[in-house]
């Protein structure tokens, strides 16, 4: 059987793969297992420092749950809800992870999979990628941080507009929305992607990491509660060996070799 999830490197950058081309890539609970085991992988090797999520196939990044799997899933008579419960913990680790990430979109991004890409950091879209979140049209509503998530990115009002309208919107939307930060060529998505990460991996690790707590405590707390934090990181990476590296390598005129202490 095909895996889920593919994982592979380049250099200092993870790429994990959905990897359910004839399902669209749909999420099943075995692909959340994978991609949560992928994680582990990126989070236990320093040399990883960024990571990217793409997807195979020609015509999706990814269409939601997997509502074939769920449809069995929901008949095993236990009353819980398996997809529920990997869904909330995965996509909640991807978004914490302490490497920034970015999700690289085509084709379909629609339900449940606009919700996995509004957990990384950063979204860069082919031309190709359609946006939507068509839950109202079948009675149920965005249940994996949509509501949440996509509000914070884009505002309440145009949030909701794209959930009660269920409208598909382009790449070129996307971006004019602030959901894509980029959009690029199909044919060089993950060049593209992965050339961004890349860029981004060359940064010392923990300036990384604590612009991301920090800019993710932005969005959860009052803004004296916000930039005491931002203090307190600020302060955490002025004793950091790569800090000093970052200065001796600035004044002798060479590129920095950071460590991630
Ligand atoms: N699940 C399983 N299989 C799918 C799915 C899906 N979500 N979507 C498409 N497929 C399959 C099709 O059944 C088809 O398989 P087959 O060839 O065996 O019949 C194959 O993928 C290709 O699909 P189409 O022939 O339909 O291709 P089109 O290009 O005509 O249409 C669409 C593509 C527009 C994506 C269409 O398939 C569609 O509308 N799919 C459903 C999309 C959708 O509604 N997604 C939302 C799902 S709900 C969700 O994501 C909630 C997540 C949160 C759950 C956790 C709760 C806490």
């Amino acid at each position: 059987m095909e895996q889920p999830i593919l994982w592979t490197t380049e250099g200092a950058v993870g790429v994990a793969t959905l990897n359910r081309p004839e399902a669209l890539n749909a999420i099943t609970v075995g692909m959340l297992e994978e991609l949560e085991r992928a994680l582990d992988t990126a989070e236990g090797d320093a040399g990883i420092r960024a990571v990217v999520l793409a997807a195979s196939g020609e015509k999706a990044f990814c269409v939601g749950a997997d509502l074939k799997a769920r449809a069995q899933e929901y008949d095993d008579g236990s009353g819980i809800d398996p997809l529920a419960a990997a869904v909330h913990r995965v996509f909640r680790r991807l978004e914490r992870l302490e490497r920034p990430t970015i999700a690289a979109i085509h084709g379909y991004c629609l339900g449940g999979g606009l919700e996995l890409a509004l957990t990384c950091d950063l979204r860069v879209a082919a031309n190709s990628a359609q946006f939507g979140l068509p839950e109202a049209r079948v009675g149920s509503m965005p249940g994996a941080g949509g509501t949440q998530r996509l509000t914070r990115l884009v505002g309440p009002s145009r949030a909701k507009e794209l959930m009660f309208t269920c409208e598909r919107i382009d790449a070129a939307e996307a971006l004019r929305l602030g959901l894509a930060n980029r959009v690029v060529p199909a044919a060089s998505l993950l060049a593209e992607a992965t050339a961004l990460a890349g860029s981004i991996a060359e940064k010392a690790p923990l300036s990384l990491r604590k612009i991301k707590e920090s800019v993710d405590r932005a969005l959860d707390s009052p803004l004296d509660e916000g930039l005491e934090f931002e203090r307190s990181c600020h302060a955490f990476l002025r004793d950091t060996e790569d800090r000093q590296e970052g200065i001796r390598a600035f004044v002798e005129k060479r590129a920095p070799v950071f460590v991630g202490r």
